[in-house]
């Protein structure tokens, strides 16, 4: 759309953090609230500093929009860079806070929606006026600081059209909408040399079968990407495509409900050269999965791409999208991901909001601080697990079996099944073998 009267936005002058200091590693015997523990960004760990490992990225969602509001009561967080009415100031106050944040953080990167960055107008010419404007004011702010963007991704679940889908919606000019937002938001994410894109389909799904054409609508979803990709691959983006897989909420029925679905669905209409999986925590937990194993299963996959860190509660079955602090989980994690040779593309993006009553500007900080010390604790801990402890041989020697012999025939593909029956009938009973798991569980918390 041609003829735009660009938006200038200059630099406010407010610090919204006054009195946080720039967070440093300080070491496991500080007693600093405001330092790190344990993530020492130079630190080299299995080959890589910390800061590679991780590639942390604030999301700026949940930790610059969200202000406390659920089903049942308003907003309890004044943030001072939500006061503006005129949604041009109120983006670069928004902005002006998330740079401050993520420098003192002294992180390297940061993920948004489209309209997490700048209010959605009412026409798509006004809000790709308002893109271009607040797209302008992100690059200047990541030149200044070196701050990267992990990923960027369209919100195509908040806006009543929506209610019925995005590309799934049943009806052409909701999917026709949805296209027009995704190449905007695409062609934001390549000026800002955005390293991924995501998409998280919340509205892709249904309520009730019995007015949906799930494999129609399942084709378009196809589709749908296809055409994403191909634009964006056609305008030189180099990067990766990520679905992050989550069953329900706020659809009933999610058509990305676990990494098993999405691996299942991206290989069977042609994707899986372009796509891979941004596995969230709570998303796991909601499958009835644990984290470790969605990103095995992803691992298993070749698309172990990115993660989206939170943590979910065991006694609820939403989306609480908690700060991370378990470290337990977190060290399963890091084990997949560190036997998988790390993430492929993405990194670790902090999908988590500080609790509803947790009022202060500086709680964000906590909860971040806290967040990424559980990371760097647990990536330690795996480390040492994997090269200073007996778990590897310990799982290699429950499979030795196929490691030479009829095992390893089997595994090569040159037994039939008469022959394995034949095999059967010429040994012994098989033995009672432990499969050891309190062993290895205490191994990870001698460890952790
Ligand atoms: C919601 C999702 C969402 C995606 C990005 O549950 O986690 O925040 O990460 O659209
Ligand atoms: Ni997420
Ligand atoms: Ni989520």
């Amino acid at each position: 759309m041609a003829n735009l009267q660009p938006i200038q936005l200059t630099t406010g002058e407010r610090e919204y953090f006054p009195g946080v200091q720039q967070i440093k590693y300080e070491g496991p015997a500080s007693d600093n609230p405001m330092a790190y523990r344990y993530y020492d960004e130079h630190k080299v760990v299995a080959g890589k500093t910390m800061r590679e490992h991780f590639k942390f990225a604030v999301a700026y969602w949940h930790s610059f929009c969200g202000t406390g509001g659920d089903p049942f009561g308003a907003a309890t967080k004044n943030f001072p860079w939500l006061t503006s009415q005129d949604p041009v100031g109120q983006a670069r106050d928004k902005m002006d806070a998330a740079f401050e944040l993520i420098t003192k953080l002294g992180l390297p990167y940061y993920c948004f929606h489209d309209f997490d960055l700048i209010a959605e107008g009412d026409t798509l010419a006004e809000n790709e006026k308002r893109l271009q404007a607040i797209g302008a004011y992100a690059g200047e702010k990541m030149k200044a600081s070196d701050v990267k963007l992990l990923w960027g991704t369209a919100n195509l679940f908040s806006h009543p059209r929506y209610m019925n889908g995005a590309a799934t919606n049943p009806d052409f000019a909701v999917v026709a909408h949805a296209g027009a937002q995704v190449k905007m938001a695409l062609d934001l994410t390549m000026q800002l040399g955005g390293e991924n894109y995501v998409f998280w389909g919340g509205r892709e799904g249904y309520q009730s079968l019995l007015n949906t054409d799930m494999k129609r609508e399942l084709d378009h979803m196809a589709r749908f990407l296809h055409l994403a990709k191909d634009y964006a691959r056609s305008q030189g983006f180099k990067g990766t495509f990520f679905i992050e897989p989550k069953p329900m909420e706020p659809s009933k029925h999610q058509y990305d409900f676990d990494s098993a679905t999405v691996v299942g669905f991206l290989r069977e209409y042609g994707l899986d050269e372009d796509f891979k999986l941004n596995v969230e925590v709570n998303h796991a937990t909601l499958a009835l999965h644990s984290f470790q194993h969605e990103l095995q299963v992803a691992a298993n996959a070749g698309m172990l791409g990115s993660i989206d860190a939170n943590r979910g509660d065991y006694q609820n079955g939403w989306d609480t999208d908690q700060f991370p602090n378990n470290v337990y989980e977190i060290t399963e994690a890091m084990l997949v991901i560190l036997e998988n040779g790390g993430l492929q593309g993405g990194g670790v993006n902090f999908d988590a909001k500080t609790r509803r009553n947790s009022t202060d500007p500086e709680d964000l900080f906590y909860a971040h601080i806290g967040g990424i010390d559980t990371f760097a604790r647990a990536l330690l801990a795996a480390d040492a697990i994997l090269n200073s402890s007996e778990y590897r041989r310990l799982r290699r020697e429950r499979y030795a079996s196929f490691d030479s012999g009829d095992g390893q025939a089997f595994e090569a593909g040159k037994l039939d099944l008469k022959a394995l029956a034949g095999i059967a009938a010429t040994q012994e009973a098989p033995a009672v073998r432990s499969g050891k798991q309190e062993l290895f569980e205490n191994i990870l918390n001698r460890f952790v």
